[in-house]
């Protein structure tokens, strides 16, 4: 792995051992403070400010560090962008039981660039983790699309899948929005395995960078309007149905977690498009006309990777 620098987990120091029950209470209260993703956003913001101009987005001004209802917890917020970038934005959570971070990255209209993406949500029990380059456009019926980004990526992606397991039945509508080399998996923590992840998430943002680094603007005003409806539709898909919603809502409480979701996470829902989560997704629509809650209706699928190692569809749910 391309690990730059070698990490320091151990945040407190100079535990000394003494019986083994006090040992294992010590052990334990070590694994949950030895989590923290803010090394993920310093590696990535760095690497980002190397490569380009990042100012601070407009969006820092509202959305920085809020404190959770019960004033225990802080949520960070940052925001970016760059002359390619409409969007760099992160946002972590971390306490004593549980760190997540959301950190994506959302190219200008003028690019068809992929969605970086890094879900990590991290408990003492489980870590489940999403991280891809999610495909602006359809990777299965546009061939061409798939080509363009992945074929190079495949490598990458095959070398973490193995290392990182697909984690099993997930909600099925969510594949649409995944690439080849999607990341998914759920793991029981250990140092191991983290680390693992962090060397994935350098490589996948190495890639991510290198992809919009190369990218040329496109100037067809057709194709530019096409790459703008496919971002919406992805904004739309996740500001509804993302399932850090419930997590969110327990910490800041229903109104403030909409708000951040529509106007930080997925912010250009209300400037990229005007269709409505119904217009994409009628599915979702329940016989009064309102949204169907659940977070899928086709239910959960795809118990194994729906990929294979050339980057084809196999799944059983088209
Ligand atoms: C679980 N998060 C999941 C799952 C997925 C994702 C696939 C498994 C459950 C499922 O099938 O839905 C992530 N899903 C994604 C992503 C996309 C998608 C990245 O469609 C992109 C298109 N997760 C977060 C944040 C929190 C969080 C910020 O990203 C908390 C603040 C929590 N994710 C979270 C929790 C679960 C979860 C609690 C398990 C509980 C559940 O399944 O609802």
């Amino acid at each position: 792995f391309c690990v730059t620098a070698k990490p320091r987990l151990l945040k407190s120091v100079g535990v000394s051992f003494g019986t083994h029950s006090s040992w294992r209470r010590k052990r334990a209260l070590f694994q949950v403070s030895a989590i923290s993703f803010q090394k993920f956003i310093q590696f990535a913001l760095n690497e980002t400010k190397r490569r380009t101009h990042l100012v601070p987005s407009p969006l820092q001004v509202k959305f920085n560090t809020v404190n959770s209802m019960d004033g225990k917890t802080e949520l960070q917020m940052l925001s970016f962008q760059a002359s390619k970038i409409r969007l760099l934005r992160s946002l972590s959570i971390e306490t004593e039981a549980m760190q997540v971070l959301d950190f994506a990255a959302f190219p200008e209209p003028e690019f068809d660039v992929p969605i970086f993406c890094a879900n990590f949500f991290a408990t003492t029990n489980t870590n489940i983790m999403v991280l891809d380059l999610n495909p602006l456009h359809d990777v299965i019926s546009r061939a061409d699309y798939k080509e363009r980004y992945y074929k190079s990526l495949m490598p990458l992606g095959l070398k973490y899948s193995e290392l990182l397991p697909w984690g099993g039945k997930l909600t099925g509508e969510s594949l649409k929005f995944f690439s080849p080399i999607v990341i998914w998996t759920r793991f029981t923590p250990s140092q191991d395995k983290f680390e693992v992840l962090y060397s994935a998430f350098m490589d996948y943002y190495e890639a991510w960078l290198g992809l919009i680094n190369r990218a040329v603007a496109e100037t067809d005003a057709s194709q530019i309007m096409c790459n703008r409806e496919a971002q919406h539709r992805y904004l739309t898909w996740r500001a509804e149905k993302d399932p850090g919603h419930g997590v969110l809502k327990k910490f800041i409480g229903e109104t403030m977690a909409k708000d951040v979701l529509r106007n930080f996470l997925f912010n250009g829902i209300d400037e990229l498009g005007s269709r409505t989560f119904l217009d994409y997704f009628p599915e979702y629509r329940r016989e009064d006309g309102t949204i169907n809650e659940k977070r899928s209706v086709m239910g959960k699928s795809f118990e194994n990777r729906p990929w294979d190692t050339k980057g084809n569809f196999i799944g059983d749910h088209s």
